[in-house]
This record gives structure tokens, sequence and C-alpha cells, in this order.
């Protein structure tokens, strides 16, 4: 539809994520009480919240989301699903000086590291500026306003217990940003493997 002059095309904040089965969101949320106690500063993600980012988008012209969806298909058939497990604390960007504790993800096959570097490789014709950073696959568990020391290393966190779990898709997500944090809409979901819908 032609639109008329000034009038601002419409932008969706957007990334492309894999994620974790709800009910081990659920258990991790139950085992960091202690550390939500101990970090009491700190801004704490939800469950619902919780997912694996694998490309950040940022702000898109809608008119692009097609060509994002056939970018995702193709990177998405290019992987089989593979087994994952939940594993250690980790912190961004240093110990030292961390703003984020994330919960890492066992990988054994590379799935994650792979469908991040395809997705930059597929987008990046689109415009979307490649990633110069290295990939860690994680869950943020929570951010912090001001920088904080862990000289002892982040935190323990036993989930060795919980059990591996099948990563299957991609996921297209919508970014709502608001004061009272973000709310985030899975748009599309793409199924890894040639058996991928
Ligand atoms: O939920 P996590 O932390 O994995 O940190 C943001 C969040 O990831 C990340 O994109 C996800 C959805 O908002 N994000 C936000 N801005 C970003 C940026 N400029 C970013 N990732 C990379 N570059």
């Amino acid at each position: 539809m032609a639109r008329s002059d000034g009038e601002a095309a419409e932008r969706l904040r957007l990334f492309v994520a894999a994620e974790v089965p709800h009910g081990h969101r659920d258990e991790v949320a139950a085992r960091i009480e202690e550390l939500k106690q101990r970090f009491s500063g700190a801004r704490w993600t939800t469950p619902d919240n919780q997912h694996v980012t694998l490309k950040f988008l940022g702000s898109t012209p809608r008119e692009l989301v097609p060509e994002i969806h056939d970018a995702c298909r193709s990177v998405a058939r290019d992987h089989e699903p593979a087994t994952l497990a939940l594993s250690d604390v980790g912190s961004f960007p240093s110990a030292r000086r961390s703003r984020v504790l994330w919960l890492g993800l066992d990988d054994p096959k590379g799935l994650l590291a792979g469908l991040a570097s395809d997705l930059d490789r597929a987008l990046a014709p689109l415009g979307f500026a490649t990633e110069e950073r290295g990939f860690t696959p994680h869950l943020t568990l929570c951010r912090f306003k001001v920088p904080v020391k862990l000289p002892d290393g982040p935190p323990p966190l036993d989930v060795a217990d919980l059990a591996p779990f099948e990563v299957s898709e991609l996921v297209l997500f919508r970014s709502y940003l608001s004061p009272k944090g973000a709310r985030y809409e899975a748009l599309e979901r793409f199924g890894l493997g040639s058996d991928g819908t």
C-alpha cells in the first residue's frame, strides 16, 4: 500500500532466538531465589522472557519481514535438531565488571553457534550489521545498572540434574520496550532440519 509523503514506515524491534523448555526455565527460577537475595539491586528476567538470542535485528521496517522469514527458513533447514543441556552461570563482560549474569548452555554439536553465524551471514544482505563479538549461548538471568565485582567468579548454580532437551526450531521474536521492562512476542517459528515446516 502506498504511503503518503512524510508518513513513517512502521518499524518492529526484532530478534531471532532459540527456546529452552518452559519447565526448565521455571526450575531455574526456583533455584536462583538465593541469588536474588544476594544481588537485590539487579533486574531479574522472568522465565517467560528468557530465550537464547541468536541474532539481534533491532528496529526493522515491517516490509523486510517476508525476506527475514525466508532467511530464517533457509538457515533452519540447514541444521538438524540437537540435544542441549543447561550448564554454568557466567557474566558479561567480565567477572570484574559484571553487567549481566547468565546461564550457559552445553551444546556439544555447536548447533546454536552454527545457527548464529548462519543467521549473521543470511541476514547481512538485508542490511543487518554482522556481529563482531564472539557468540556465547546463554539465558540472561539478570542485569545490573551499576557493574558488580565478582571476586570469586560467577556464583555456582546446580542445574546438572535437569534433563537434556531438544532444540528443534528458530523463533522470530518481536520486542516491546516499556518502562516496566521488555515484553516479547513470538511472531514466527521455523522448524530445524529438512523435515522442518
Ligand atoms: O535476552 P537476551 O539478553 O539474550 O540483550 C538483548 C536481549 O537478549 C539483546 O537482544 C535480546 C532481545 O532484546 N540485545 C538488545 N540490544 C542489542 C544489541 N544492540 C542486543 N543484542 C545485540 N546488540
